[in-house]
């Protein structure tokens, strides 16, 4: 359970740090089944659910795995990361008792041309200004500003805007414009959990080290909390995690 000083926190900045949450047997048992999955991503180009970095001519780089599209569908052993008890007793503190979890993602982000995302509010593309949905991005190894940490506007949640997103040339997804000086760089160790509104303006950096930064991100909402694009019972990545 999140403490009331946390939950003042979430509610004001618009995102909270739960540093190196997991870590131990439990981490490296995380890690490796993301190892795995890299290992098998890498050679999927041309398959659903798996994306690859592309070039300048914005095509797919061979074996450059950009990110797994629905990865809990692909491989059910992270959806046990997402339906973990002690994650979803912190979960429960700003979602409530039934907790669903939607639009799950894996970003191996690979040494030196490693992406993930650019700045966005993940409620653009759910097509609603709610903040009844929970973001939540998992650092399986320390991330910084080299190999590509994420980025957050705090307070930007706030008013519930929807600002206007592009496509960028060579980048898979739509993305927006902030005024750099208001972002901060969430440095972090392995195991670190990240909540975030899904008004919340962020993005990461592109990974410009020798190492990976394997991440995931997933929204969880209120079970009854009904989404148009992402309706229970019926999106295949949609999944209920807790109570009913
Ligand atoms: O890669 C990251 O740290 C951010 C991921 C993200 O912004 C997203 O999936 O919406």
């Amino acid at each position: 359970m999140l403490n009331s000083r946390q939950i003042d926190r979430y509610r004001d900045e618009g995102y909270l740090v739960l540093e190196s949450f997991f870590c131990g047997d439990k981490l490296a048992r995380q890690k490796a089944v993301l190892d795995e999955l890299t290992e098998r991503g890498r050679s999927m180009e041309g398959t659903r659910h798996f994306t690859f970095e592309l070039d300048a001519k914005g095509e797919a780089i061979p074996r450059m795995l950009h990110k797994v599209q629905g990865v809990c569908v692909v491989e059910p052993r992270v959806l046990d990361i997402a339906a973990d008890d002690d994650l979803l007793d912190v979960v429960e503190s700003l979602v409530g008792p039934s907790i669903d979890v939607f639009g799950t993602k894996f970003f191996p982000k690979l040494p030196r041309l490693g992406t993930s995302t650019q700045w966005h509010q993940d409620n653009h593309y759910f097509g609603t200004n709610t903040d009844g949905i929970v973001s939540c991005g998992i650092y399986y190894e320390a991330a910084d500003r080299d190999n590509g940490c994420l980025r957050v506007v705090p307070g930007s949640h706030r008013d519930q805007v929807l600002v206007e997103h592009a496509s960028a040339p060579n980048r898979h997804g739509r993305w927006t414009e902030v005024d750099e000086s208001e972002a901060v760089d969430v440095v972090c160790p392995g195991g670190t959990v990240v909540l975030f509104s899904a008004n919340l303006l962020h993005g990461a950096l592109d990974n410009h080290s020798d190492r990976t930064r394997y991440s995931t991100a997933w929204h969880y909402l209120p079970g009854d909390l009904d989404l148009e694009k992402f309706p229970r019972g019926s999106y295949e990545d949609r999944f209920v995690v807790r109570g009913a």
